[in-house]
C-alpha cells in the first residue's frame, strides 16, 4: 500500500445540518494526516468540472444545483492506503444502503443528500485536490501521533 491523497468534501447539506465537526473528527480518528481544509462557496463551473464524469446522467443538473447551493468544507487527507479506506468510512452513494457505522450509514437517507464526497481512485484524489485548492493552501506537516499509528 502505498501513501495517496483524498478530496474530502463535506457537502452544503452537512454543513447546514452541523456535520462538519462530526465529519472531520472520522478521518482524524482514524489517523489520516489532514494537509488542507476550508469552508468554501463552489462556483457552477467547478461543480461541473468536478462531476464531469457524471456530465450525461439525467440528476447532474440536480447535482450541480445541490453542490453549489450552500458552502462547503474541502479537505485534502493522506494516508497509506487513503483514498479505499475513506471510501469505505464514507460508505456507499445511497445512504439507505451505507453499513451503519459509515458517515452515509449513520448520518444521511437519501443519495441526493448523501453528506460527504470522497474521491474514488488515487489519480482522482490528485486531481481534485489540484482541482479545490490553490498553490499555498496545501500544507505539508509531521503529525506528533505518526510513530504511534504504525510499527
Ligand atoms: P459517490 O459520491 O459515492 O462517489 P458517484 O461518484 O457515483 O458516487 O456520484 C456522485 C454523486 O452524484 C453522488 O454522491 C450523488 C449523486 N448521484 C449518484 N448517483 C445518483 C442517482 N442515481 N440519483 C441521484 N443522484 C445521484
Ligand atoms: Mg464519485
Amino acid at each position: 500500500l502505498e501513501v495517496e491523497q483524498t478530496y474530502i468534501m463535506v457537502k452544503p447539506d452537512g454543513v447546514q445540518r452541523g456535520l462538519v465537526g462530526e465529519i472531520i473528527s472520522r478521518f482524524e480518528k482514524k489517523g489520516f494526516k489532514l494537509t488542507g481544509l476550508k469552508l468554501f462557496q463552489c462556483p457552477k463551473e467547478l461543480a461541473e468540472e468536478h462531476y464531469k464524469d457524471l456530465q450525461s446522467k439525467p440528476f447532474f443538473p440536480k447535482l450541480i444545483q445541490y453542490i453549489t447551493s450552500g458552502p462547503v468544507v474541502c479537505m485534502a487527507w493522506e494516508g497509506v492506503g487513503a483514498v479505499a479506506s475513506a471510501r469505505k468510512l464514507i460508505g456507499a452513494t445511497n445512504p439507505l444502503q451505507a453499513e451503519p457505522g459509515t458517515i452515509r450509514g449513520d448520518l444521511a437517507v437519501q443519495t441526493g443528500r448523501n453528506v460527504v464526497h470522497g474521491s474514488d481512485s488515487p489519480e482522482n484524489g490528485k486531481r481534485e485536490i489540484g482541482l479545490w485548492f490553490k498553490e499555498g493552501e496545501i500544507c505539508d506537516w509531521i503529525p506528533v501521533q505518526e510513530p504511534w499509528l504504525r510499527e
